[in-house]
């Protein structure tokens, strides 16, 4: 059951927030596609999915990447994107004085460079804690945690959104915004 879980996160993830074209999915600019014809597009494309299957992928995960809309029409991804067909428009808010970033140390010599950047993704994407950013920098190896001056960068006029699962998003982070913490 656990695998199918997350078998099937990865593919909501994939098709809602990367490529929801590959089944011929639609989705509105804020992320929505229709509940029905994703599970119809899905099986189509061999994937056996169900509205249970779903809701239990939904409640069963801390970082609730997906929501259904509350009449249970629809659903999106709450952040994540890199597809073009979705310009989720996000309230500015006001973070706090500290945010975490999570990556591996084989990028930290770019990181440091350049700065913080999104990638494929809309947004780089920042952690409201030490754990949970720790645990993203896991991902892609050993992981190093920055601690970036949020409060700092919003003074200085960055603009900063929450997702509705409290992951803190902005565009990119200019190195002079952040440290990596000395490891525990
Ligand atoms: C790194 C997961 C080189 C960045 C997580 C990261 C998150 C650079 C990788 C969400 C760089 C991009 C997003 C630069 C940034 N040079 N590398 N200048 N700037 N990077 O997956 O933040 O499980 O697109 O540090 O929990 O790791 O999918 O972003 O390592 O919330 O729901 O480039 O995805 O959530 O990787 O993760 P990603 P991320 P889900």
């Amino acid at each position: 059951m656990k695998k199918q879980l997350t078998e099937t996160s990865k593919f909501l993830s994939y098709v809602l927030r990367h490529n929801p074209g590959e089944i011929g999915l639609t989705l509105s600019s804020e992320g929505w596609a229709d509940l029905s014809e994703l599970i119809l597009a899905a099986r189509k494309a061999g994937h056996d999915l169900d509205v249970e299957l779903i809701r239990a992928v939904i409640d069963g995960s801390e970082k609730k990447r997906f929501a259904i809309s509350e009449d249970g029409r629809l659903i999106r991804a709450l952040q994540g994107h890199s597809t073009d067909a979705v310009d989720i428009r996000h309230q500015p808010k006001t973070p706090p004085e500290f945010l975490y970033h999570g990556t591996a140390t084989r990028f930290l010599g770019s990181i440091l460079a350049e700065g913080l950047l999104p990638g494929q993704r809309h947004h780089t994407h920042l952690a409201g804690d030490i754990p949970t950013a720790f645990a993203v920098g896991q991902r892609y190896g050993k992981p190093v945690v920055l601690k970036v001056e949020a409060l700092r960068m919003h003074q200085d006029g960055f603009v900063f959104f929450q997702a509705e699962n409290g992951v803190w998003l902005t565009e990119k982070v200019p190195a002079s915004y952040f440290s990596p913490m000395p490891q525990a």
